[in-house]
């Protein structure tokens, strides 16, 4: 049995171009055979796929996957030792793992997808992450510059970035 691989991050963390170049390795006529990875089971609905590696092969970028865009791309790899691994890739899911956490809530089809899977890559880009400021990084005068905005975004129920990945994981397991 393949083990089963869940490739999620919130939106622009590179979830998209990640699987696209991977796919274009896959399948390269001319240096797949020396990859240590093979592809052994091929996506089976390629229309997603074909988006990301069209653009890409344009040099362009592959566009941001609207959120009504429901396409799951899945392949299976094997290394040399014949270990498979499937992946599974919601690649319109930014938005949607977002709001996992703002609902607190999974529905069905994300319930089926985490479970299943025995690991997941979780794609987070650290630099985009701002620094949570508090008294030991900040001095007093800069935090009450800061207190109009702290204010707004606790009336919006807004997460800071260090907080959401917390929720977020806690909400996986
Ligand atoms: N520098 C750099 N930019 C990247 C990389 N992967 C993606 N990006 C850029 O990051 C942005 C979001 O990437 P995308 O794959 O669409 O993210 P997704 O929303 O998680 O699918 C786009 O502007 C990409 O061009 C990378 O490896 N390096
Ligand atoms: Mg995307």
């Amino acid at each position: 049995m393949a083990h089963q691989l869940l490739i999620l991050g919130g939106p622009h963390v590179g979830k998209t171009h990640y699987v696209g170049q991977l796919y274009l390795r896959l399948t390269d006529k001319r240096r797949a055979a020396q990859y240590a990875l093979q592809m052994t089971v091929p996506p089976t609905d390629l229309t997603a796929i074909n988006h990301i590696i069209q653009r890409l092969r344009e040099g362009r970028s592959a566009g941001h996957t609207p959120s009504g865009f429901n396409e799951v791309i899945s392949f299976t790899v094997a290394d040399r030792q014949g270990q498979q691994v499937a992946l599974t890739f919601p690649d319109y899911a930014g938005e949607q793992v977002q709001s996992l956490v703002r609902n607190y809530l999974i529905p069905p089809r994300w319930q089926e997808m985490i479970s299943q899977a025995n690991e997941w890559l979780l794609f987070i880009r650290p630099d985009e992450i701002k620094p949570l400021e508090d008294v030991t990084n900040r001095s007093r005068s800069h935090l009450v510059e800061q207190r109009p905005r702290a204010k707004e975004a606790l009336a919006q129920g807004e997460l800071s970035a260090p907080a959401f990945y917390i929720e977020l994981l806690q909400m996986l397991r």
